[in-house]
């Protein structure tokens, strides 16, 4: 599926031709120990040094790869995973833009670098935006993207020599140009009464801080040299019997046999199968229900694969196994359809940010997450604005968290970051999120931007195309972006399967005048429905609050302010969820951290929770409309009240 059908040729081959566009090479399946494959993370602390020479490029003059970086000068102690702005005292690093070098040097077990029959792969889940990379001195990698993952196989390297040891070196430049996703442009200012030679700012068109460095894990994993390469798993129903589609990729030979069996939660064996691909058949299946949509929601298969093959070496065998939710996903004139049954998406935008680690995953930050969505009663969010790491989207998977699972295109609103060149990027953005994303039943719509000037001209062929290549991608899920553009000026709303559009009346304008919102947002729906009749998200919408600032009647930024507002919109949403409204997003989820402004009180605070996750009063408020809401569209009264209860976690 991955490498594109015949139909998606035909209509794309000229272009991707003309821009020389080449289809990813193998899988990124998501590194899980089994009987034949290891995995060592490499989190923990980094030698680090920003290059603060004036061209930035001193690192590669002396090449600082070369050798142990503290023989080139001194160096800093750097968390991993964790942006590196916020861990230090020093301000000028907090808002370096250029190059950052990571080095990190381990020992690896014997037979990883002893057993030819043994392939070991380095993996970086994100490193923000441009990336070389070294083992022990030589080039592997470079990659360009801040939020997925890339790999190199670097079993020749460890394998060659007498060391056990192995140094990695990893450059990072978190500089954006209008072809970058997200976009952004240096400014030089050349006014030497004012700036010092050289000066120079980055600038970018989108709410939150660039934060920078290795966001997620940097681990080495093994395979054996023959190995399962990728996993693409679909789903069907045909009256209860569930449908499993999957297509296997090996590498490394062509004499191989694959065996698959797909177990139930109790781990007794559904199905089995033989070959690379085919259909495997559950009767009576468990479908994958959102959160508060069933008893047993998010129910989970687990497809087992096991590889067996002839090499020069012998018999191999690599196994690896994958969640399954069966479940489908459809979109009509004006619902959103899961299983069939109409879906409401109540929920929240998020953002991957937090105190000290930035952008930095952070188990204990996950959980509390996921226990807040859960405590509120929402059913979803949306990735806004770049693809979050895949330890977020495997506990949407196991909670029934449903998402949206957008792309970094945020901020697209330069005529140039339309061009071929930028459209070129896109297009290979979104093959490398599917590549990761497509195995989630959690993920049920991509989102292939948010905000962008999609009233500028070549905005319609740029939509055009890259909604065309998206859906020749993966025909099995609707796609969208995010806009705020007027109605009748969007040019690529006409190629979405659902409209999401994101408005803050009373914040933006109309300013702490909430008694014009109803008559707004009715009109904001009207006209859109009676232009495209598609189902719509409120895809945004919300008010900054300062937490324990209280104005009664209710003033700007402060937490009544935000709950009035949120209240004006929860009366049109109402009307319209009956038509077609099918969803509505809260901005925000959190407080998070922007860049410095005079309309940012460090950072936006438009979170319901704080960045410390605290509550604000509109969480209450949120909470109380979210449980009213499952309860409404929910199966049963009382089967979600003792889940919850059941669950120890909170009550309704
Ligand atoms: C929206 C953007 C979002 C911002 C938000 C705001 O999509 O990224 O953070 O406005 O201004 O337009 O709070």
């Amino acid at each position: 599926m991955l490498r594109g059908s015949a139909g998606a040729w035909a209509v794309l081959g000229p272009l991707l031709w003309g821009c020389g566009l080449s289809l990813l090479q193998g899988g990124m399946l998501y590194p899980r120990e089994s009987r034949s494959r290891e995995r060592k993370e490499l989190d923990g602390l980094w030698s680090f040094r920003a290059d603060f020479s004036d061209n930035r490029r001193q690192g590669f003059e002396q090449q600082w790869y070369r050798a142990p970086l503290r023989e080139s000068g001194p160096t800093l102690d750097m968390p991993v995973p964790s942006s590196f702005n916020d861990v230090g005292q020093d301000g000028q690093l907090r808002s370096f833009v250029g190059w950052v070098w990571y080095e990190r040097e381990i020992t690896l077990p014997q037979r990883w670098t002893e057993d030819l029959g043994t392939r070991v792969v380095l993996r970086i889940g994100s490193a923000h935006y441009y990336a070389i990379v070294w083992v022990n001195g030589v080039h592997v990698l470079e990659h360009e993207g801040g939020h997925l993952p890339f790999e190199a196989d670097i079993s020749k390297l460890v394998q060659s020599g007498p060391l056990s040891s192995c140094r990695i070196t990893i450059a990072i430049n978190n500089t954006l140009s209008p072809h970058t996703l997200p976009p952004g442009t240096i400014l030089y200012k050349t006014d030497p009464s004012m700036y010092p030679k050289g000066y120079f700012v980055q600038n970018t068109k989108f709410d939150f801080f660039n934060y920078a460095g290795l966001h997620r894990s940097v681990l080495l994993y093994t395979t054996p040299t023959t190995y399962i390469d990728d996993i693409t798993v679909t789903t069907d129903m045909d009256q209860d019997i569930g449908l499993v589609n999957y297509q296997i990729i090996v590498q490394g030979s062509d004499h191989f046999q694959v065996d698959v069996s797909l177990l139930d939660e109790e781990g007794k064996v559904m199905a089995k199968g033989a070959g690379a691909e085919g259909q495997l058949q559950v009767p009576s299946a468990h479908l994958w229900w959102p959160y508060l949509m069933h008893e047993h929601p998010a129910y989970l298969y687990s497809l087992e694969v096991k590889l067996t093959a002839q090499t020069a070496v012998g018999p191999v065998s690599d196994f690896y196994t994958l969640p399954v939710g069966i479940r489908t996903v459809a979109v009509t004139k004006s619902q959103f359809l899961i299983n069939g049954k109409p879906f409401y998406f109540r929920g929240v935008n998020k953002h991957e940010d937090a105190d000290i680690r930035g952008k930095g995953f952070d188990w204990p930050l996950l959980v509390k997450d996921f226990n807040l969505l859960r405590w509120l009663g929402a059913n979803a969010f949306r990735t806004s604005h770049y693809p979050y790491a895949e330890e977020v989207l495997q506990l949407c998977d196991r909670y029934g968290i449903v998402v949206i699972d957008e792309s970094p295109g945020v901020g697209i609103v330069l005529v140039e970051s339309f061009s071929n060149v930028s459209l070129q990027h896109h297009l290979e953005v979104m093959e490398e999120m599917i590549r990761r994303d497509k195995n989630h039943p959690a993920v049920v719509m991509w989102s292939l931007a948010n905000e962008p000037a999609s009233f500028l001209k070549p905005a319609g062929y740029y939509f055009k195309t890259l909604i065309a290549h998206t859906k020749a991608l993966d025909p099995s899920r609707p796609v969208t972006f995010v806009t705020n553009t007027n109605y009748e000026a969007d040019l690529g709303a006409p190629y979405v399967d659902v409209i999401c559009v994101n408005s803050y009346y009373s914040w933006y304008h109309d300013y702490g005048h909430m008694e014009v919102i109803q008559l707004q947002l009715a009109t904001q729906f009207e006209n859109w429905y009676k232009a495209y009749q598609k189902p719509m998200i409120q895809s945004e919408y919300g008010a900054d609050a300062i937490e324990g600032f209280h104005e009664d009647p209710p003033l700007m930024f402060s937490e009544e302010y935000q709950k009035g507002l949120l209240q004006q919109y929860h009366v049109v949403l109402d009307q319209k969820r009956k038509e077609y409204v099918v969803g509505e997003l809260i901005w925000n989820f959190a407080d998070f951290m922007t860049n410095q402004s005079p309309v940012r009180m460090i950072g936006n605070r438009k979170g319901i929770f704080t960045r410390q996750r605290q509550p604000k009063s509109a969480a209450f408020l949120l909470r109380e409309r979210y449980w009213k809401l499952a309860n409404e569209t929910r199966y049963q009264r009382s089967a979600v009240t003792s889940q919850c209860v059941g669950s120890g976690l909170f009550t309704v």
